[in-house]
């Protein structure tokens, strides 16, 4: 395995060193010399074995249906469901700020395209003496990228944009000047984010609709459930058969064509045999330029996870290559190339910017259980608190330091969760994805409810039963126990509350966070939760 990686670096690395164009004084023989070389450079195989993603462990890796790999096809072919590629909070209109507290903004569908390369151009040098003298027109210069990066100083996806577009690169110029490098652009993101791939809602909202249509019964969740999309995926290397990264696609020539005219047209020059074969030797580079674009414009199928501060930015989209001028055509042969190659596209993409809070613990509950009285008592975040029910309509994420020598952790407060939240009751389970990396999740449970164990219950089977829930630290908070706290009826509640947390193994706590007490023990409960506390 090894000894076939690194001959494929080998053999990439010698690609790429004799497609080398010559610099900016290309002489007739460094240009004979050039393509000479190139006629011994062999076709691309159009497979890309270049890694380039980092990968994460922490993402959901849905479902896929793999239905043909290398050598069958060029790529991975996969099938995998619409609802992956998308968000249903979107969709619904969420991101109309309908329900939103202040500007959190917590999901963004982001157009980016990295920009053109910029055309080669056709010039030939000129004086007093000489009406037409040797090829001297440049390069063009590469487009502009697109890169993210994440950030501890922002903490919301507020301020994200649209669209970002990156500039194109310059047309060559005369004098054999190459043209500027289009600008890159850089986003940056909180830390947290999550980027995925994703579909354009326009079409994803069509579609729906056309579903809707038919079968009026169907609700967006199932339609998104049911709908498959079919998908190329490069793997990591050649007859790799787990799809790791979307292989994207630059909508521009084809290897051997992109030939730019100037004086006598295409049709004049594809008749000249000395154009025909010069057109062969330029395919290879041709080929060797779309061989280094698909192993970049790659993108990973479970999203870039940026959980922790970025360096480096990270490439999204690079941008296209820019064209060769006329100067690189003088060969013995060819004294007056009137010809150069346009600059490769830039790649157009939709992603799917989400904000996964990263706390250490997560407070679960039914609304109006006191979720954000506990983290105002326990914390610096001054979450609103109200006696009606989905008075949190944002999460909040509150740290607590409880002493110089004990470590501090994070506690995220989401809005409440209700039975069928999963079927969008309520505020449905959107803002789980807040407390989806903790550690810990900490129950909230109202004990002066009529039938708490019940409560518990139903938050268990909303967030995905017994199996999802076991795989946390869980603590079981039975909160409010000051009310009616010596009717025996409250304290039978209680106990099966406990019953019911031995038999799983998890701890249990009543407290009052209104009137403050056995708070202390709460705190020492959450550390431990969190992990923070043996
Ligand atoms: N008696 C009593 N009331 C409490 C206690 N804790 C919270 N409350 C009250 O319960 C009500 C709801 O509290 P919140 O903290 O807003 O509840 P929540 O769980 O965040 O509710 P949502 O944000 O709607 O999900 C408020 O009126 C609080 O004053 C407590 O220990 N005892
Ligand atoms: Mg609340």
């Amino acid at each position: 395995m090894l000894k076939t990686r690194s001959l494929t670096y080998a053999s990439r690395i010698l690609r790429s060193s004799s497609t080398l164009v010559p610099d900016n004084s290309p002489r007739a023989a460094d240009n004979e010399q050039w393509l000479e070389r190139l006629s011994s450079v062999k076709k691309s195989s159009s497979k890309s074995k270049q890694a380039i993603t980092q990968e994460s462990s922490s993402l959901n890796k849905f479902p896929i249906e793999v239905v043909s790999t290398p050598p069958e096809s060029s790529y991975i072919d996969i099938k995998a469901t619409i609802g992956n590629f998308t968000s249903t909070k979107y969709l619904q209109g969420f991101n109309k700020q309908k329900h939103t507290q202040g500007n959190f903004v917590d999901i963004r569908i982001v157009k980016c395209r990295s920009g053109d390369g910029g055309d080669g151009i056709v010039s030939f040098f000129r004086d007093a003496n000489r009406a037409v003298g040797p090829p001297n027109g440049g390069d063009g210069g590469d487009g502009g990228s697109v890169y993210v990066r994440a950030s501890p100083g922002i903490n919301s996806l507020a301020k994200l944009r649209t669209t970002y577009i990156a500039e194109n690169g310059s047309n060559g110029a005369a004098d054999q000047l190459d043209g500027a490098r289009g600008k890159d652009i850089l986003i940056t993101v909180p830390v947290g984010t999550v980027v995925r791939w994703c579909l354009d809602p326009k079409d994803v909202r069509e579609h729906i609709l056309r579903k809707q249509k038919s079968d009026p019964g169907a609700s967006l969740r199932d339609i998104l459930r049911q709908s498959k999309i079919s998908m190329q995926c490069s793997g990591r290397y050649e007859y790799d058969t787990k799809p790791r990264d979307i292989q994207l696609f630059r909508n521009s020539y084809e290897p051997g064509k992109g030939w730019l005219f100037k004086g006598k047209d295409e049709a004049y020059h594809q008749s000249k045999d000395w154009f025909v074969s010069l057109s062969k030797q330029v395919e290879a580079y041709d080929h060797a330029l779309y061989d280094s674009e698909l192993s970049s414009d790659k993108f990973p199928l479970y999203g870039l996870d940026l959980s922790v501060p970025t360096e480096n930015p990270i490439c999204l989209l690079k941008g296209g290559k820019g064209g060769l001028g006329n100067m690189h055509f003088l060969t013995n042969m060819i004294r007056n190339p009137r010809f150069a190659k346009a600059g490769r596209s830039g790649l157009e993409c939709l992603f799917l910017f989400e904000l996964k809070s990263i706390a250490d613990l997560g407070l679960v509950g039914l609304p109006n259980a006191g979720k954000s009285t506990i983290l105002n008592k326990i914390s610096n975040a001054k979450p609103k608190i109200g006696h009606w029910e989905f008075t949190t309509l944002n999460p909040s994420i509150g740290t607590i330091s409880p002493g110089i020598d004990k470590p501090s952790f994070t506690v995220a407060d989401i809005p409440g969760i209700i039975k069928n939240a999963a079927q969008d009751k309520g505020m449905g389970l959107e803002f789980l994805r807040h407390i989806e990396r903790s550690k810990g999740w900490v129950f909230v449970i109202s004990i002066a409810n009529e039938n708490p164990l019940q409560d518990l219950h139903v938050l268990i089977q909303e967030l995905g039963g017994m199996e999802k829930v076991g795989a946390k630290n869980v603590l079981i908070v039975c909160n409010k126990a000051d009310i009616n706290h010596e009717n025996p009826q409250a304290i039978d509640k209680f106990l099966q509350i406990t019953q019911f947390c031995e038999a799983n193994g998890w701890d249990s706590i009543p407290i009052s966070a209104l009137k403050n007490e056995n708070i202390d023990v709460l705190l020492d409960k959450m550390a431990k939760c969190a992990g923070k506390l043996v």
